[in-house]
């Protein structure tokens, strides 16, 4: 017999440009690392191609250092964006053998952390975003680290997202269905829009 083996983290992604436009300044990072997968959303400031070609060069240097610590990684993109436009970004970081996932966001895109068993682990969490915009100005950086479930769901989503959704919807969905259909029901259409949803599996035996 063959064992079927999940995913520890299983990962969908939505996202739209403002109409009009060809790229969108909201990209998205999922790269495993030695110890899981690191996710990340990251909001070009503005429109159009530069806000693209910034969060794309924020993009690439968080896949190409997944493994490093958020906090260093924010330092990374802020001092490789000089001279382009800034972004705002949260990151998570998942260690999948101690199911433990550490967080930060600089900015304002969105982050829950949606558990599928409140009781037990004591609710959902948001993520704390502190003002500031990597590349121009950082505040004081604090990352939280978190044990996760299996079944937990992390919610990431920019500005251009109407975060005020049922979160319930998001558990009985899988993560790519859930993250489509709310951003065509919850993209506000006056800027780039883009939803991520990474469950947590675990690792199985
Ligand atoms: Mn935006």
């Amino acid at each position: 017999m063959e064992d079927v083996k999940s995913s520890p983290l299983e990962c969908g992604v939505a996202g739209r440009a403002l109409p009009g436009f060809s790229e969108s300044g909201d990209r998205h990072v999922f790269q495993p690392t030695r110890e899981g997968a690191l996710i990340a959303v990251v909001d070009g400031l503005g429109h159009g191609p530069e806000a693209a070609a910034a969060a794309l060069e924020a993009c690439a240097m968080l896949e190409s250092n997944a493994g490093e610590n958020v906090i260093s990684l924010i330092k990374r993109c802020h001092v490789g964006l000089n001279g382009m436009r800034g972004v705002v970004v949260s990151l998570a970081s998942f260690n999948f053998r101690d199911s433990l996932m550490t967080w930060i966001g600089v900015g304002n895109v969105h982050g829950l952390l949606l558990r599928l068993d409140t009781a037990m682990t004591g609710g959902d969490e948001s993520l704390l975003l502190r003002p500031g915009v990597v590349g121009s100005h950082l505040p004081p950086l604090h990352a939280s680290v978190l044990p996760v479930f299996a079944g937990d769901s992390l919610i990431l989503a920019t500005d251009g997202v109407q975060v005020t959704f049922d979160h319930s919807y998001v558990k009985s969905q899988p993560p790519r269905k859930a993250a489509e259909n709310l951003l065509a029901q919850y993209a506000k259409g006056n800027d780039d829009a883009l939803i991520l949803i990474a469950r947590y599996n675990g690792m199985s035996l």
